[in-house]
């Protein structure tokens, strides 16, 4: 048998704004806390970290570049460029970005708390404008009657016919898991939906070592009961990480501006740049090609009147 040759950790160097070459070891962002975060090595170390103070928001999923400057204590001198960033509303119209390199937002339902079919457009439009995949579930299917069940069956195909995969879970009786984790296989995800639809139940069902994964975080940072508090990513046992996160309860689509929110509808990808006028907002100019392809029955009426909402809102 011969030994193979390990490679050293690999160095990445950065630039400093004042240009002066630094280097660090490369690094994922677990958890913000607010004042310091944990970073996972590449050797999988939990490293508790500061970040260097000119280098801007680091957040949940980031790519860092860290020196060690203690045990088990780093800074981050750089944030490596994101690939996409979910922005939080912060009001008055300023954002915070909550996570980065998101590939899909999985968009949580259920009727307890009364589904909110506008809510979830809404998050779909956030995914498409963050350019990340996005999954419906609905949880709390034990809780479904059969006319619940027919209702919500309807709402799902029109999310179904413009690509978007369904499916139904419950936590309670560990029903639906496995398709939702298949799914999830090999992906960076993040769970958004109203508190209280069974987000941080489905991530319990997921991983079944939550409580030593939990107990690692808070043992590193020295934090007690951070999880219900903190946007949080964990690796799951068969590839792929889910980031549960408290902090897009009160999400908002945030600034849009009202000429790009039309691509944050997939459906209408196929008709824009047919309407008569370049900057048309599809609401009721002549010649516009959405309004027509509504008429024709190709675009769901229902998601129509929810781009009217939220085109009142940018
Ligand atoms: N009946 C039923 N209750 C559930 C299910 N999943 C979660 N719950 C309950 O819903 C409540 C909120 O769950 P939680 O996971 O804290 O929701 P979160 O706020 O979205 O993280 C808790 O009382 C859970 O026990 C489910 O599949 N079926
Ligand atoms: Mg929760
Ligand atoms: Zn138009």
């Amino acid at each position: 048998m011969c030994a193979q040759q390990v490679p050293p950790q690999h160095k990445r160097t950065t630039k400093h704004p004042d240009n002066a070459v630094e280097s660090g070891l490369p690094g994922l962002v677990i958890v913000n806390y607010g004042k310091h975060m944990l970073v996972e090595s590449e050797t999988g170390q939990l490293v508790n970290c500061v970040a260097r103070r000119n280098i801007g928001a680091v957040v949940c999923g980031d790519q860092v570049s860290w020196q060690e400057n203690g045990e088990n204590a780093g800074v981050i001198v750089s944030v490596q460029p994101r690939d996409s960033v979910l922005q939080r509303d912060t009001g008055s119209h300023t954002q915070r970005p909550l996570a980065a390199n998101i590939d899909q937002l999985v968009i949580e339902a259920a009727t307890e708390p009364t589904l909110d079919s506008f809510l979830i457009d809404k998050y779909t439009v956030a995914a498409e404008l963050a350019h990340s995949s996005a999954l419906i579930v609905i949880n709390k299917a034990d809780l479904l009657s059969a006319q619940d069940r027919h209702a919500i069956d309807t709402l799902l195909e029109e999310f179904r016919v413009i690509g978007y995969p369904c499916l139904y879970t419950s936590a309670l009786k560990n029903t639906g898991i496995e398709a939702f984790r298949d799914q999830l296989a090999s992906k960076t995800s993040i769970l958004v939906g109203q508190s209280g639809v069974g987000k941080s139940s489905l991530v319990k069902r997921l991983l079944p070592d939550l409580d030593i994964t939990t107990g690692k975080l808070s043992a590193a940072s020295g934090q007690g009961k951070h999880t219900t508090t903190a946007t949080m990513l964990y690796h799951l046992p068969d590839g792929g990480a889910l980031i549960d996160s408290p902090g897009v309860r009160d999400f908002k689509l945030g600034t849009v501006e009202s000429v790009r929110l039309g691509s944050g509808f997939r459906e209408f990808h196929d008709w824009l740049g047919q309407c008569r006028f370049n900057d048309c907002l599809h609401q009721g100019e002549p010649g516009c090609a959405i309004a027509d392809a509504v008429d024709q029955g190709k675009i769901s009426k229902r998601r129509m009147q929810s781009y009217h909402r939220l085109l009142e809102l940018c």
